[in-house]
């Protein structure tokens, strides 16, 4: 067994901060993501806690201030269980990374998504405890792990719109898959935000806080945001360039793995498609010349309308070097871009390009 129980073929790109992914075959497997192949981003060293003596502090524009012990929150809360994908805005960053480089960031491939079966109470009905006070606006979440390589040295936080943190599908989870939560996936209890980028999901969770404003957190306020291409991350200020918070619509191939030459003749492709907050996945569509002509795929049944889906497509693959496209619409009627180039940004950040694998065939 690999670090954190992970499996031994994880692509890792730091053992600490634990940084890694799943290679394609792995996250093909099923609408559920075994917790040795699901990623782990983290910005800091994994935080020893206690949770016996773990407490969760509710605050700020609330009628009253919480202190919950792990025993309150898994006894006087009712469990919800939600399937929902985790997706890491830094995913597919790899695409972006061959358009120009990006510095300092980890260059993730397909993997940094994956799903699983969270279960919790609804951060709703541990705010309602509460009563949430008016003027409130946003709901903001801080950790005790240590990133050292933020400016200055910081601990981990981000924060939510009031009215997401409202929504039933927001947890306070304490189990995935079934399992106790692993320590590296924020044991004892972590926030699981459907349909928003990763970051927002803040593991080791301690405190939650009502306020008027999103969270002044380095990774709220400096980090995962869309700057412009021009704009030198270094020098950029607090609240530069687009916050993200809903994850995009996006799609990859994850058989053919590309990593081995095939035989031509009906191949069948697989895939995910992820739509994101409040969105479904409608169509996947696959070429096999760019985009002139393209081939619908069979979607599997979603396990929620907070995950991803995977679809299959058979298609016939010429002799020699063919490049696979595939591309998802979303319920809105919106389809992926169709470059990496168009959406360069300094972090890397949110490359929903179309999918596009090189395979190899011989007769
Ligand atoms: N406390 C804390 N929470 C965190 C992080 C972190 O570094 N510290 N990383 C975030 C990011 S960027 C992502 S993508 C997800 C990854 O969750 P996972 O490691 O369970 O896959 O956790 C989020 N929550
Ligand atoms: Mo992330």
């Amino acid at each position: 067994m690999g670090l954190w129980g992970k499996r031994e073929d994880m692509l890792v790109y730091g053992r600490e901060p634990f940084n890694a992914e799943a290679p394609r075959h792995v996250l093909a497997e099923g609408p559920l993501t075994s917790l040795d192949g699901f990623f782990s981003r983290n910005h800091g060293a994994v935080p020893d806690i206690d949770a016996r003596s773990w407490r969760l502090t509710v605050d700020g524009l609330v009628e009253r201030t919480l202190s919950i012990s792990l025993e309150q929150l898994t006894r006087q809360f009712a469990q919800h269980e939600v399937t929902a994908t985790l997706q890491c805005a830094g995913n597919r960053r790899a695409g972006l990374a061959e358009v120009a480089e990006i510095r300092g960031e980890d260059p993730w491939g397909p993997g940094a998504i994956s799903t699983a079966r969270w279960a919790g109470a609804p951060l709703a009905d541990v705010l309602a405890a509460a009563k949430v006070l008016a003027g409130a606006a946003h709901v903001a979440f801080e950790a005790p792990d240590v990133c050292e390589t933020a400016e200055p040295p910081t601990t981990f936080g981000g924060s939510i719109p009031l009215a997401k943190a409202l929504s039933g599908e927001v947890l306070l989870a304490w189990q995935m898959n079934g399992e106790p939560l692993p320590a590296v996936h924020g044991a004892p209890v972590r926030v699981i935000v459907p349909g928003w980028i990763g970051a927002r999901s803040v593991k080791w969770v301690e405190r939650v806080t009502v306020q008027t404003e999103p969270s002044a957190n380095f990774f709220q306020a400096r980090s995962y945001r869309v700057l412009p291409p021009d704009f030198d991350p270094d020098l950029a200020g607090p609240l530069d360039g687009i916050s993200l918070g809903p994850a995009a619509l996006t799609t990859e191939i994850l058989s053919p793995t590309g990593m081995s030459p095939l035989s031509c003749g009906p191949t069948e492709l697989s895939g995910y498609s992820f739509a994101g907050d409040g969105r479904q996945v409608a169509r996947v569509d696959v070429s096999l010349d760019d985009g002139r002509h393209w081939v619908q795929a069979d979607l599997d049944e979603p396990q929620s309308p907070w995950a991803w889906l995977h679809w299959r497509a058979t298609v016939t693959l010429p002799s020699g070097e063919t490049v696979i496209t595939a591309r998802a619409w979303d319920s809105t009627g919106a389809a992926q871009p169709e470059s990496a180039a168009a959406l360069w940004n300094p972090k890397g950040y949110a490359n929903n390009s179309w999918a596009r694998l090189r395979v190899t065939c011989r007769d």
